[in-house]
This record gives structure tokens, C-alpha cells and sequence, in this order.
């Protein structure tokens, strides 16, 4: 699937245009765009047009399931965002974007977590965005330690996103040792942070080394990062189809914590199938 799934046409007039993309695409066309360009000094209408069960089709892959009325478990644990990644994809960033950000969960209090321990830096980067906004932050460094961190973390926290350490593949150990922390958290949602400069065939190697497996459980969403760096916009939408997941949210740049958008209206539009406005903020 890529960008065929909208499709210009070009003519004279308008209605004959419109008829020849019916007869291309279906009875079930839309027409997302209209325009008049000059091809060759000639004036000419240009239609962008789809038929809508693709729009459908992209949707029910893509969008996410609503999040619960209310954020926590009925036993009182809060819900927990985790996310996950290669080095460098911008888990950090986007955790304190999603933690600082004011009503990002509605009336649901944010808090962080961060189990990544082994990057010099990374932790007080972290403790930095929780300080300035006032947002409860804790750092667990073994599997004993993480029910009570969660426990403080309870007593004033809904939802809880937890920064991971990046996955080397050079280090199966190290990544060994924080998954294990991780299914011990046992998050809600996983995030897959793929950013969306990466190669296609490499982010689905990376998709397949997040799986679920008998050991640990895996990536249930797809976060794709850094799509302000991408110039061709078909190939973010494409990645984000390749990897099989919903997608809740995009990050498009290093602006905590403003460069964070919902997933879906984005690559809807990457696509050419929505109209061309930036899509609206909608909190949860
Ligand atoms: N252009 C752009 N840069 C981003 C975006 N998100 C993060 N970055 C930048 O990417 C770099 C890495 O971001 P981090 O958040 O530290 O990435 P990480 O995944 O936590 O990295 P490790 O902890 O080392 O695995 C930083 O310079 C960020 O500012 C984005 O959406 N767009
Ligand atoms: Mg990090």
C-alpha cells in the first residue's frame, strides 16, 4: 500500500475530471482537493481523489482503541505508558512531552518513570522537564524496586509513562536485563518509537525485534518520531502501515512539549487524505 491510495487527475473541466476518477477508483470516490493548475501555459483542474473504503482501511489499521473513562485499574494501579525503541529515536523527548504537557490525559495526573539507568545523562534530562512542571518522577534500577516506586507513584498519578534505555543490539544483555523490568511494570500500552527518517525494511526488522515473545511481552503501538525530517510525506504513512500497529501519537520535533501530534489525522494527511491543514490538537 502506498501512495496510490490517492490519486490526481487532470482536465479541462471539472465534472469531466471527477467522472474519470469515478470510473478509475469506484462509485465510492471522495474528492479531497481541488485546484487549477497550468500545465504547458494551459489552465487545468486538478483533483486529488480517493475512494473512501481506503480511508476505512487506514483507519481501522491505525487508530487506537479510546483510552478507558477513567485512566486507573479498578484495584487503583494507574495506567502505564511505556516506550520503547532504538537508541537515539527520541523516547525521552517524547516522554516528557507527554508528561509535561498540560491536559494531555484530560483530568488524569501524569507521572514518569524512568528505567533507563545506563545513559549518562538521560536520567537527569528526565528529572529536569519533571521538576520544571511539577510532574512526580521516579528512577528504578532492579525488579525489587519497581512495586514500590509504583506505590509512590499511586498515591497522586493516573497514568505513568516509563522511558526505556535504547535497545543495542550489541548489548543482548543489558536489553535482556530491562525487559525483564519492564514485564515486571507491566505497562498497559508499549510504544514503539521508530523515527520516521529510518529505512523501511530496517524499522520492520526493528518492529519484528519488539514482538511479543515467550519471555517478554512486546511493542502494542507505533510511535513514529521525528517526521518533521522527512521531505516526502507518503513514506512516514507507509512505515507507520508496514509495522501492523495502531498509532496514538507522532512527535515532529524537539520542542517539548508542544511537538506532539495525534497519530492518525497526521498520517491520514501525509497521505492526501485529509485536507492539508495541520491536524487540531485533541486531547484524550
Ligand atoms: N527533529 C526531531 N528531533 C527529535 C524529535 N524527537 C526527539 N528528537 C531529538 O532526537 C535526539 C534524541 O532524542 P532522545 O529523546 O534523547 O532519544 P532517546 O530515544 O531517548 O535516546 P536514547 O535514550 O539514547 O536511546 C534529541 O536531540 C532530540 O531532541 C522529533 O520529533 N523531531
Ligand atoms: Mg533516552
Amino acid at each position: 500500500m502506498h501512495s496510490s491510495l490517492a490519486e490526481r487527475f487532470r482536465g479541462a473541466d471539472l465534472s469531466r475530471v471527477a467522472d474519470r476518477a469515478r470510473r478509475t477508483l469506484g462509485d465510492d470516490v471522495m474528492i479531497l482537493h481541488t485546484r487549477t493548475v497550468r500545465d504547458g501555459g494551459v489552465p487545468m483542474v486538478e483533483v486529488l481523489a480517493a475512494p473512501s473504503s481506503a480511508l476505512d482501511r487506514v483507519r481501522a489499521r491505525l487508530e487506537p482503541a479510546p483510552f478507558p473513562a477513567n485512566m486507573r485499574h479498578a484495584d487503583g494501579r494507574p495506567y502505564c505508558i511505556a516506550l520503547v525503541g532504538p537508541t537515539g529515536a527520541g523516547k525521552t523527548t517524547t516522554a516528557a512531552k507527554l508528561a509535561v504537557r498540560r491536559g494531555m490525559f484530560g483530568a488524569a495526573r501524569p507521572g514518569l518513570l524512568t528505567i533507563d539507568t545506563y545513559r549518562v545523562g538521560g536520567m537527569e534530562q528526565l528529572a529536569t522537564y519533571a521538576e520544571l512542571a511539577d510532574v512526580p518522577f521516579e528512577v528504578v534500577y532492579e525488579t525489587r524496586e519497581v512495586a514500590a516506586a509504583m506505590k509512590r507513584l499511586s498515591a497522586t498519578c493516573d497514568v505513568i509513562i516509563v522511558d526505556t534505555p535504547g535497545r543495542s543490539p550489541a548489548s543482548a544483555e543489558l536489553t535482556e536485563r530491562w525487559r525483564s523490568l519492564l514485564d515486571t511494570i507491566a505497562p498497559d500500552e508499549v510504544h514503539l518509537v521508530v523515527p520516521a527518517t529510518l529505512r523501511a525494511d530496517l524499522a520492520v526488522d526493528i518492529g519484528r525485534a519488539y514482538r511479543s515473545t515467550r519471555q517478554h511481552r512486546g511493542a502494542t503501538h507505533l510511535l513514529l518520531s521525528k517526521v518533521d525530517e522527512v521531505p516526502r510525506e507518503t513514506g512516514i504513512s507507509d512505515l507507520a502501515l508496514s509495522l501492523e500497529m495502531p498509532a496514538r501519537w507522532v512527535t515532529d520535533g524537539q520542542d517539548v512539549p508542544t511537538d506532539l501530534k495525534p497519530g492518525v489525522p497526521r498520517l491520514l494527511r501525509a497521505w492526501g487524505l485529509t485536507a492539508d491543514a495541520e491536524p487540531d490538537w485533541m486531547p484524550a
